[in-house]
């Protein structure tokens, strides 16, 4: 009798099992997840994840506004984003009880403005924003900050990133100005100075970086550290530049949104990347730095000393964090559209 019992409670539980089977839903930044990474997190859980991506905080913002029960579980926003999401209640807060390693973060790293007690957001992973240049064609160390970015021996060939406060910090500070300006007249002057650069300006772009500096498509414009970090692997001669006129510094953090349907699925996934050996993963995958200390201290030196993806102190020292640009936010994007259109 007890046997029959247990196989019908076996034979129940894979039924349930079938109607519904475990799901997360997930939207990242592309290129900031390796594949077998996530691979390990279903075969570990058996969640199933629906993964999609995005090209910019834009992108995801307006997803999650034109549809709020869009059904994300995981969302990864930048600074300035977990910010604006807070304020417009777009994420619910998180049960620090519930994430087992939330120690293994750089404390340097928790606690800033943008999420006073990282109620809402878990430092993911951060990018830098740069310059890369390929030395087959520019000598090298011959470009050290944005300003160069203006001589003419760059006519036609930048690579711009289609991303509109990184264009607009890139000349913000060129022009000395802070890349979270608020004020019409610096943004506008921030304009005007890059429309002075649209000669030298090639194509916008911010999906396919890596793979255009591979190809020799671009040889000189901005990226983000991790694309050059993996294209610098391919072909050695493609450098990054850390500007000595400023560079931004994102932290890209997970956040759950309102109306997420898998909650414990989450909690799960958060968990699971917060494990300094798969945070270690990502960092050395994606080739951008892990907010994960105990991570970091996993890593090969090779990787931890690289100068791209783990740059010195006084290099990490120019950095700055986006913060969001409140009602100044339009009057960028309609000065990058101009911008675009004049291209
Ligand atoms: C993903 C990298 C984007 C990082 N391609 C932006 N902070």
């Amino acid at each position: 009798m007890k046997k029959i019992l247990c196989a019908l409670l076996v034979a129940l539980s894979a039924i349930t099992h079938a109607n519904s089977t475990p799901t997360l839903n997930i939207y990242n930044w592309s290129e900031y997840l390796p594949d077998d990474v996530l691979a390990q997190f279903q075969q570990e859980t058996g969640i199933h994840v629906n993964y999609s991506t995005y090209d910019s905080n834009e992108t995801l913002y307006a997803k999650l506004k034109a549809n709020p029960e869009a059904g994300y579980d995981i969302v990864v926003p930048s600074t300035y984003f977990v910010d604006r999401m807070i304020r417009e209640k777009m994420l619910i807060p998180l049960d620090k009880t519930k994430l087992v390693h939330f120690n293994n973060l750089n404390p340097a790293l928790l606690n800033k403005n943008f999420d006073p007690y990282n109620n809402y957001s878990i430092p993911y992973l951060s990018s830098s924003t740069g310059i890369a240049y390929n030395d087959n064609y520019f000598t090298k160390g011959s470009i050290t900050r944005w300003t160069d970015l203006w001589q003419q021996r760059f006519s036609g060939q930048l690579l711009i990133l289609d991303d509109v406060r990184e264009v607009f910090s890139m000349a913000l500070l060129s022009l000395n100005d802070s890349p979270n300006s608020t004020d019409p007249q610096q943004i506008a002057n921030a304009y005007a100075t890059l429309v002075t650069l649209l000669p030298n300006v090639k194509l916008f772009n911010d999906e396919a970086v890596k793979a255009i500096y591979i190809d020799d498509d671009a040889t000189v414009g901005m990226a983000w550290s991790g694309d050059i970090y993996l294209a610098n692997h391919a072909n050695s001669h493609i450098q990054f530049v850390y500007p000595q006129d400023g560079y931004i510094i994102a932290l890209d953090s997970i956040a759950i949104p309102k109306n997420a349907p898998h909650l414990a699925n989450a909690y799960a996934f958060i968990n699971f990347v917060l494990r300094a050996d798969i945070a270690a993963r990502i960092s050395q995958a994606t080739g951008y730095m892990s907010p994960n200390a105990a991570a970091v201290a996993l890593l090969p030196a090779a990787i931890r000393n690289n100068p791209i993806i783990y740059p010195d102190q006084a290099t990490l020292k120019r950095g700055i964090f986006q913060t969001d640009a409140k009602d100044a936010s339009a009057l960028y994007e309609k000065y990058l559209e101009r911008l675009k259109i004049r291209a």
